[in-house]
């Protein structure tokens, strides 16, 4: 089995990508902004990593919005990350099926873990300290977010920079991804990649990847 593995966030350990999207159209609203992101238009937007650079990509696309200064996109995504925490501590996004399992065999096995993701350090502890207690990361050896980067998924930069900090070589360990951003970014690093598949990827290229699970509980046999 792998030295170490390492871990996607949204939709990997957690259905958050629905939260993000509430918390985007909640920003909207109280920057007076009449946007709304449905569930069709986020998963075309997602595409876009970074919650920054998908608010961005989307003003971009739009032919009567009103001008967007980075003061405005950061203020928007200030409060979109407000309200991502506010839901996220409701405790309406538990983990996903097998993810406390998967944690505890990889603990008992001896391999490491560490997290590579595009969203903030903020986000990781808000959604980690619910579900598992405020001492999680104690059991993380490298925790890599977006901003820790010069370039966000599905540049390989997070998972070169875990491998840096874990001190291993890619072919020792296993990325576990949703995406095929996320899949991308792990390849360009080498990484074998598995998918656990989540709501608003359904439909990507995993060709590329080792295994394809529905979800992974489909581990805890093995
Ligand atoms: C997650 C993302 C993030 C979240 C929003 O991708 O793309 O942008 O949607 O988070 P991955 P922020 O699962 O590949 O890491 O608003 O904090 O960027
Ligand atoms: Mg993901």
């Amino acid at each position: 089995s792998a030295a170490a593995l390492i871990l996607d966030v949204d939709g990997t350990l957690a259905e958050t990508e629905e939260l993000h999207r509430r918390a985007f159209n909640h920003a909207f609203a109280r920057h007076g902004l009449d946007w709304h992101w449905d569930r069709a238009a986020y998963k075309d937007l997602l595409r876009v990593t970074g919650g920054k650079e998908r608010i961005r990509a989307f003003h971009t696309r739009q032919w009567v919005a009103p001008p967007l200064s980075d003061a405005d996109i950061a203020e928007l995504h200030r409060i979109k990350t407000a309200h991502y925490a506010e839901l996220v501590e409701t405790g309406c996004c538990p983990l996903r099926a097998g993810v406390t399992d998967l944690l505890a065999a990889a603990k008992a096995r001896g391999q490491r873990l560490a997290i590579a993701t595009t969203t903030s350090h903020g986000n990781i502890d808000a959604l980690m300290s619910r579900a598992l207690g405020a001492r999680w990361a104690a059991d993380f050896d490298a925790i890599v977010a977006g901003d820790d980067v010069r370039h966000k998924k599905p540049a390989p930069d997070v998972y070169l920079e875990v491998l840096a900090r874990l001190k291993l070589a890619p072919s020792k360990c296993v990325a576990i991804e949703d995406s095929a951003n996320g899949l991308i970014a792990a390849s360009r690093a080498d990484i074998p990649v598995l998918i656990t598949r989540s709501m608003f990827f359904q439909d990507d290229d995993f060709s590329a990847a080792r295994v394809v699970l529905d979800d992974l509980s489909e581990l805890a046999v093995k």
